[in-house]
């Protein structure tokens, strides 16, 4: 059976190298290799936090335009705009009556993201998770993509799957894999190794953005925080230096090579050695896409065709799904 993926990312600033590397690379890879993959801007999981009106659909244009820039071809996988689509808010509603409140309790993006005032933070917020479900559950999607942050929310996908099937006495929803690529490369913020790189993070310095020049990147790679020690020849030697073994994982994973290979390459060598090297390399994996994301930007109306002509396939995918989870749950129909 052909996988089916479905993934998706919130315009919530702009893409940043930890996107990339930890996901959209990974996207480019699954579609090449002939999945069946749906893509979409999830805008809706986006005005979960504050975020400026007047900015969000060019912010959803330029997510559009970083997928095709990194790879991801509309032609071959469908891409589409989640606001778009009404069922995936339908849907949310009715698997939120099957989603237990102490489940949501649990999940640690809600408890980073809601922060010490957990009373004051929106049901948005709260309800993100079941957003999620039925993003991936409308399209019966077989796999998801998912870093470890996100285990956590496919986890409860498929057990809100299995209640609606038990409830309801069906095997209509699929339980949805989590699809795990290579060893997983997670991006830790530019000043704190212990953060993760983020797109809504205050900083613009923490973050490689994927519009950076190539001026931008060496400086933010310069500026990098690290420490006075030279680099080490094993693993073992990046205990306790978080921003060491972070530049070394980017290093790493621009260049598709093991880390072995990299820490063997620059061992005993100090990070005025090596933070020109992973500048220029990252310079050199990433301009390309800058260029084609520019190029795409300023032509607004073919993004707007390209993601119309994907919300229209999704769309067709999505509504039948739909329409039977609400005969399958009793709902009067015209
Ligand atoms: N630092 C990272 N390293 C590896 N992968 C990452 N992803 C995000 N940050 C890193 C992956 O990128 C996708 C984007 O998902 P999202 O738009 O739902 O946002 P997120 O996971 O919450 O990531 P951000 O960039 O930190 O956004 P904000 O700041 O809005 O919360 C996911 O596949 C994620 O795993």
């Amino acid at each position: 059976m052909t996988k089916r993926i479905l993934s998706g990312m919130q315009p919530t600033g702009q893409l940043n190298l930890g996107n990339y590397l930890g996901a959209l690379k990974n996207w480019v890879k699954l579609q090449d290799e002939g999945a069946e993959c749906l893509y979409c801007v999830v805008d809706l999981h986006a005005v979960t936090v504050p975020y400026e009106a007047d900015k969000l659909a060019d912010s959803t244009r330029e997510i559009a335009a970083a997928y095709i820039a990194a790879g991801v071809d509309p032609s071959q996988s469908t891409l589409f705009v989640q606001s778009a689509i009404p069922a995936h808010s339908q849907l949310m509603w009715l698997l939120a009556t099957m989603t237990q409140m102490g489940k949501l309790e649990r999940m640690t993006q809600f408890k980073d993201k809601a922060g010490k005032n957990k009373e004051r933070a929106g049901l948005g917020l709260f309800s993100y998770p079941v957003l999620m479900a039925a993003d991936i559950l409308l399209y019966q999607a077989t796999h998801v993509p998912v870093g470890e942050d996100q285990k956590q929310h496919l986890e409860l996908s498929r057990e809100i799957a299995a209640t609606f099937n038990t409830r309801y006495g069906v095997d209509f929803f699929l339980q949805p894999e989590p699809y795990i690529m290579g060893e997983g490369t997670r991006v830790m913020s530019l000043r704190d190794g212990t953060q993760k790189m983020s797109k809504s993070a205050e900083s613009d310095m923490t973050r490689i953005n994927l519009t950076d020049d190539a001026d931008m990147i060496a400086k933010k790679i310069r500026k990098a925080k690290t420490d006075p020690t030279p680099l080490p020849d094993s693993m073992e030697g990046f205990e306790g230096r978080p921003e060491a073994l972070n530049l070394v994982t980017i290093y790493a994973a621009l260049a598709e090579k093991p880390k072995a290979e990299i820490i063997a390459e620059f061992a005993g060598k100090e990070f005025s050695a090596f933070k020109p090297a992973l500048s220029d390399l990252a310079v050199a994996k990433l301009s390309p896409i800058t260029q084609r994301m520019n190029e795409l930007l300023a032509d607004k109306a073919e993004i707007d065709r390209i993601l119309a002509a994907g919300t229209e396939k999704a769309q067709a995918l999505a509504n039948p799904v739909m329409a039977e989870a609400m005969d399958i749950m009793g709902f009067w129909k015209p």
